[in-house]
């Protein structure tokens, strides 16, 4: 057990080198995480669960023995601009954290993970869980108003990104669910939401109402006729909930820049919805972006901002 403890203490030095933080959780709290979930499905309108379905899907399956514990790690991410050229104009537009790069990042740990844990013969497989909630029952992660898990010195802007493992866990963590302080006298996030999805009555977001839930949906799925287009502030996602954050001080101007498309570019993008049906120069130029998963949803997106223009 003690060479246990040296390999959990060297897996937290090794992600604190990196600027991330982690925490590992006994596996025998997969049920418990279910109940989190289930508990809410009472809110869940079926559109919604059968999308996002197999992140409550608790049957996990590994290309190892037993899992023995459950790994949550928060990575650091900036918002990323992407600039498109329109007839003459430059429009500038965001991507919050965790749009761009997540498999690359997903990838990277996977592979950090594995020198760590193979080394004695343990295994790590990355996990479809619901994140959030693993990440506050963990002591990772608070839950603010809006929704959003925050950690300690990283604010909203993170990726969480969890794994299955076989390494026994001999401390067992499983925290209550709880709301930061900061919220207690803070009504920010609410007053700033331009649908009224962060609910004043009951904890749960209104999903049906949050932008992102509309502007993830697929391409051919037109805006509800109730969003007026000056809400939308991000090309997929949104904003304001996270900027106006007291609590994102420190990270809600960190910004980087992911790609420019020409005025070509742009007009393609525009007339083309099947992004199989690109040319292949600007597929390349999409995919080297990590942006090809949303090109879907990105003209209907873009074409918003220009009909503003
Ligand atoms: C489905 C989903 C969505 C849906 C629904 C959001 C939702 N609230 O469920 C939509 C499309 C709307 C969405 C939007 C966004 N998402 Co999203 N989304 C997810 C996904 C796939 C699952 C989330 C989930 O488990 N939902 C189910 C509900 C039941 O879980 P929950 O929200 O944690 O709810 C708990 C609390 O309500 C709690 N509870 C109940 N009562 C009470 C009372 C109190 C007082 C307290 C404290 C708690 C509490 O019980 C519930 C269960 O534990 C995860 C990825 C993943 N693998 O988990 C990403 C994820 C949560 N999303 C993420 C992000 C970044 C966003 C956006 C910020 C995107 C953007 N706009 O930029 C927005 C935020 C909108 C918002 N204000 O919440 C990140 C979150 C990172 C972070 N810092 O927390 C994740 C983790 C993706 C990732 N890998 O990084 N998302
Ligand atoms: S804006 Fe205020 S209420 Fe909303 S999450 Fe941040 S601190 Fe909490
Ligand atoms: S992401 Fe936008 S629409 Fe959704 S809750 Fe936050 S402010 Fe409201």
């Amino acid at each position: 057990m003690k060479q246990n403890q040296d390999l959990i203490e060297y897996f937290y030095e090794e992600i604190e080198k990196k600027g991330y933080k982690a925490r590992i959780i006994d596996a025998k709290h997969i049920p418990d995480l279910k109940h989190d979930i289930q508990q809410q499905q009472v809110h869940m309108f079926p559109e919604f669960y059968e999308k996002y379905k197999k992140y409550f899907n608790f049957k996990p399956e590994v290309d190892f023995g037993n899992i023995e514990s459950l790994i949550v790690i928060a990575v650091p991410v900036p918002q990323y601009e992407v600039t498109f050229q329109y007839k003459s104009n430059l429009i500038s537009l965001m991507l919050p954290p965790t749009y761009l790069y997540g498999q690359k990042i997903i990838d990277e740990l996977e592979e950090s993970l594995k020198n760590i844990f193979n080394s004695k013969r343990y295994n790590v497989n990355y996990a479809y869980l619901p994140v959030k909630t693993l990440a506050v029952r963990s002591g990772l992660a608070r839950y603010g108003r809006n929704n959003i898990s925050y950690v300690s010195g990283m604010g909203s802007f993170y990726r969480l990104v969890p794994f299955y493992s076989d390494v026994p866990i001999e401390e067992d963590i499983w925290i209550e669910r709880k709301m930061m302080e900061n919220c207690e006298n803070c009504n920010a996030c609410v007053n700033k939401c331009p649908t009224g999805a962060i609910p004043t009555d009951r904890f749960l977001l209104r999903v049906d109402k949050c932008l992102t839930y509309h502007n993830e949906q697929p391409g051919e799925v037109p805006f509800p006729a109730w969003i007026d287009p000056s809400w939308h502030n991000c090309l997929v996602g949104c904003l304001h909930c996270q900027k106006i954050c007291p609590v994102n001080k420190e990270v809600r101007d960190w910004k980087e820049f992911a790609i420019n498309f020409n005025e070509e570019e742009t007009q393609m993008i525009l007339n083309e919805k099947i992004f199989d049906d690109l040319p292949i120069m600007l597929k390349e130029k999409i995919e080297q972006h990590d942006l090809g998963y949303l090109y879907e949803v990105i003209p209907r997106n873009l074409s918003v901002f220009l009909d503003q223009g």
